[in-house]
């Protein structure tokens, strides 16, 4: 009888409307779940195929081959097993107060700023990359003062997160030379492709790395991607990879300072059995590894230029 009452293109009435979606709703909602979990599931399989950890990246895909992101400053080993225990972190409240105390930094006239500016520009403007180091030893406290500089980096949450490895037995120094040339040649060959590989040949780099025996010094700086209390507690470490990148950078600036040179290497793939060699812990990565002695005396260096100011400022 109702039905009469209803307008010619309204043929279900509102309540069996209601009815259905009473029905079928819960199943929707089922169906919604499954496909959300399915698709999760895929792009987690995606995820532990792609080549993030060593030894898996001769059969990847091209398109997001990124090794220079995805291997030279990672190192997945270990960590992943020691996240069950994941229960023994720090809290804040458990870390001792500080007290704030006045500043006060020299302070300098215009004049001497302008001048002072000039000159540290002129000294870091001076700052290559070489690979061609004298082996003529250099004094210990040299390297220990610019590791020094290196710790007054700012660090987030002041957690200084750094661990400067310095390595001047022969014997170390070979077997990383070996590590390194091991690797290096698989990645030029192999891993870098051809675009990078020819983005590099005005460099004149290789995989042979006489400077890893010859240099008087290597110091491979490793960020702390936690920390480790005395009391086996685990603390956060804050921005560890930006904070030990700066640290990097004074550490350069520490070496131009007093004339010695170095290159800034990131050996791809070599992380972790380079941890191993030096028996870090596995809360410590390879971030850099940087031979440091004076330059060769025939040392050459391609002949870059730099950017003009008017090419890296932007005022507003
Ligand atoms: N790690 C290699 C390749 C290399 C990569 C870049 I980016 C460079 O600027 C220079 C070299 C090597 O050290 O030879």
């Amino acid at each position: 009888m109702q039905r009469k009452h209803l307008p010619p293109d309204r043929l279900v009435s509102p309540s069996a409307v209601m009815a259905l979606l009473t029905v079928f709703t819960p199943v929707l909602a089922v169906v919604l779940c499954f496909l959300i979990g399915f698709m999760l599931l895929r792009s987690r399989d995606k995820e532990t195929t792609s080549p993030t950890s060593p030894g898996k990246t001769e059969g990847a895909p091209k398109a997001d081959f990124r090794p220079w992101v995805d291997q030279d400053l990672q190192d997945d080993t270990e960590i992943k097993g020691n996240e069950e225990d994941d229960g023994d972190w720090v809290d804040s409240n458990e870390e001792e107060e500080v007290l704030h105390v006045p500043y006060s930094p020299p302070a300098y006239p215009e004049g001497t700023m302008l001048e002072r500016s000039k000159d540290f520009y002129t000294l870091m403007n001076q700052r290559r990359s070489v690979r061609f180091i004298s082996p003529e030893p250099v004094p210990r406290e040299v390297v220990n003062n610019a590791i020094l500089t290196a710790g007054t980096a700012p660090s987030g949450a002041h957690t200084e997160p750094w661990t400067f490895v310095v390595v001047s037995d022969p014997g170390t120094k070979h077997q990383i030379r070996r590590i390194v040339e091991e690797e290096e040649e698989v990645n030029y060959r192999q891993r870098m492709g051809d675009k990078w590989v020819n983005d590099l040949s005005r460099l004149r780099t290789n995989w042979i790395k006489e400077y890893l025996d010859v240099a008087p010094y290597l110091i491979l700086v490793f960020k702390q991607v936690y920390g480790i209390l005395p009391n086996g507690k685990k603390k956060t470490h804050y921005y560890n990879e930006i904070s030990v990148s700066i640290s990097c950078g004074l550490l350069l600036a520490a070496l131009q300072n007093v004339g010695l040179v170095t290159v800034t290497t990131t050996p791809l793939n070599c992380g972790p059995q380079l941890r191993l060699l030096l028996k870090r812990p596995a809360n410590e990565k390879l971030l850099m590894l940087l031979p440091v002695g004076y330059p060769a005396r025939d040392a050459t260096v391609p002949d870059l230029k730099r950017k003009p100011l008017d090419d890296i400022i932007v005022h507003i």
